[in-house]
């Protein structure tokens, strides 16, 4: 006997009508109760809906741009038949009777005659207490086999707990907080035959050999970014992707395809190490693209795959030359496309007034022009972007997974141009040195790296970098930041600009400052706060002292 069934939009809370972003049903697809249906995007959050019903889509009723509010109707679904018969009770025994020893209680004898299941921390490895991070479940809760019951955290890894068993929640033992190791009581299920979840158990009996693995050990989180970066396997051609709506937008902001990304979260779910390790992948060259294979492996493949690389016949358009790109090229280019794609940068521009700065450099250089020790704007800068980094520290740090690196010392590294391109020689230990070593170091560093004669060791160590550009000109730009350093100060070519002092246009000699950083270190206050006291020690040279 079958039966049709419409599913329809949940209370999404208020928002009444938000499009429909990602659509994974068509008419014929066999569905499962939880199956996601579509992505919704309001300007506030992703979410999923998922399927109510099991059985086969008859009829689908919206589309990629759908606007949709609660109570929208969004597929058909003929229950009943194969797909949507409840599973018999005895086909969840397989399943649980497959997980090692070292599983929690079988389901086995639960689901046969039904009855309460307790469900414990399984074989962890070492961790003796390690602490709920995350609450999955409470009491009157439905609950599947494979369902995250609870995630925990040790120092080396986060783990997801998934259930063993199907049925009702009658007890929750653990709260966020507490200290678990291998058999310690999370949950108490009771099971039985008229436990909602006949389905889903029935999909998890056809589940394929990695999802029951999952059963058996909990997902590590370390494990899977510390593997070795394999090709991704990626999904089958027409396969559903069961991923978290916070997992697809953090997909869709790099630029990921989900359905390319290898799932090793609980039901083949992807989680956000997958993407992690995706992205590593694509960056190693391990996981190419069409982008990576277009281009040559200049540009991170995967990770841009949204196109691939426009291919012209430029010949057919007038006469053409084709020259390799130089060494250095090919590895900046790799380094910036990196920086550019993988960290959430946003520049911030400032004006600095160096009229009695430019005054002082060139009467210093005036008095010294026997020396031939000239003094530049650069020194200048590099000496206040240490000042300004002693007094905000963040801008002296590198991430490192989920810490803070704090660097006690100060390696400047500038942008050179050299007719091979872009090189970076660092200043080492810039808060040790004066103005003029400064200038005559960072002069013959220049030098070498016009010559080709720079030593990596010249090149290494920097903790911020500076890009100035105001010998050839320019107003404003915005440079990318030069990983793991957390941000980037691009100076221009100073102008002179009138400025009101309260009763009159003055002329000041004006210089444009943009510092770029890394908004998940440095965040728009205290950017504008650095930048801001950059130009003050810029405009005032007497408060590098104070
Ligand atoms: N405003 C106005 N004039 C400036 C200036 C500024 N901000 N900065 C430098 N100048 C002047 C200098 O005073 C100098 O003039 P004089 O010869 O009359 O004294 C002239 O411009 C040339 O300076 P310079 O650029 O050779 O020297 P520098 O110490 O300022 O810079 C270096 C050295 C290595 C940073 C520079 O040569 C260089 O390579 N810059 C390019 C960096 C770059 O490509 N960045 C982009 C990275 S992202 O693609």
């Amino acid at each position: 006997m079958s039966q049709i069934i419409e599913v329809t939009v949940p209370d999404i809370g208020d928002f009444e009508s938000v499009p429909v972003i990602e659509l994974y049903v068509k008419v014929g697809d066999s569905i499962k109760v939880d199956d996601a249906i579509c992505t919704l995007e309001s300007d506030k959050a992703t979410m999923d809906v998922p399927s109510t019903a099991a059985g086969v889509v008859t009829e689908v009723l919206v589309s990629l741009g759908s606007k949709v509010g609660e109570g929208a109707l969004l597929i058909k679904v003929e229950a009943g038949g194969a797909a949507a018969a409840p599973a018999p009770a005895a086909a969840s025994a397989p399943v649980a009777s497959s997980a090692p020893a070292a599983a929690p209680v079988a389901a086995a004898p639960a689901a046969a005659g039904g009855g309460m299941v307790e469900v414990k921390v399984p074989d962890i490895g070492d961790f003796a207490e390690v602490p709920v991070i995350e609450l999955y479940v409470k009491v009157g809760d439905s609950i599947k086999v494979d369902d995250a019951i609870a995630t925990l955290e040790s120092d080396k890894a986060t783990m997801d707990v998934p259930s063993t068993v199907a049925g009702t929640i009658k007890e929750v033992l653990v709260q966020i907080g507490s200290k678990v190791g291998e058999g310690t009581v999370l949950i108490k299920v009771e099971t039985g035959a008229s436990a909602p979840d006949a389905a889903p158990v029935a999909q998890a009996a056809a589940a394929p050999a990695a999802a029951q693995a999952a059963i058996s050990a909990p997902v590590s989180a370390s494990t899977v970014t510390n593997a070795p970066v394999a090709v991704a396997p990626g999904l089958p051609a027409g396969s559903k992707v069961h991923a978290s709506p916070s997992v697809r937008a953090y997909a869709r902001e790099l630029g990921i395809d989900l359905s390319k990304v290898a799932a090793t979260g609980p039901k083949n779910r992807i989680v956000k190490e997958d993407l992690t390790k995706y992205v590593k992948g694509v960056m190693s060259g391990a996981i190419s693209g069409p982008v990576a294979s277009a281009t040559g492996g200049v540009v991170g493949g995967g990770v841009l795959d949204l196109l691939p690389w426009p291919k012209v016949n430029f010949e057919k358009f007038g006469e053409i030359e084709v020259k390799p790109l130089s060494r250095i090229k090919k590895i900046s280019g790799q380094n910036l496309s990196r920086n550019w794609v993988m960290i959430p940068a946003v520049t911030y521009h400032e004006d600095a007034d160096i009229t009695d700065l430019e005054a002082f450099r060139v009467q210093l250089n005036k008095e010294n022009e026997k020396s031939g020790n000239k003094l530049t704007m650069l020194a200048f800068l590099i000496k206040a972007c240490v000042k300004a980094m002693q007094r905000y520290p963040e801008f002296n740090s590198s991430l490192d997974g989920d810490n803070l690196v704090m660097k006690k010392y100060f390696n400047i590294g500038f942008a050179a141009d050299t007719p091979n391109g872009l090189v970076v020689p660092v200043i080492k230990n810039a808060e040790k040195k004066g103005v003029f070593e400064i200038a005559k170091e960072s002069g013959e560093l220049a030098k070498q790296a016009r010559d080709g004669k720079l030593k990596p060791a010249d090149m290494s160590g920097a903790c911020f970098t500076i890009s100035s550009l105001g010998g050839i000109g320019g107003t404003y730009f915005a440079p990318i930041v030069n990983a793991p350093e957390v941000a980037i100060l691009g100076v221009n070519k100073s102008a002179l600009k009138p400025v009101w002092d309260g009763k009159q246009f003055v002329p000041r000699l004006t210089l444009p400052l943009s510092l770029t950083a890394d908004h998940r270190v440095i965040d728009g206050a205290l950017a504008t706060r650095f930048n801001v006291y950059v130009a003050e020690l810029l405009a005032d040279m007497r408060r590098m002292i104070v």
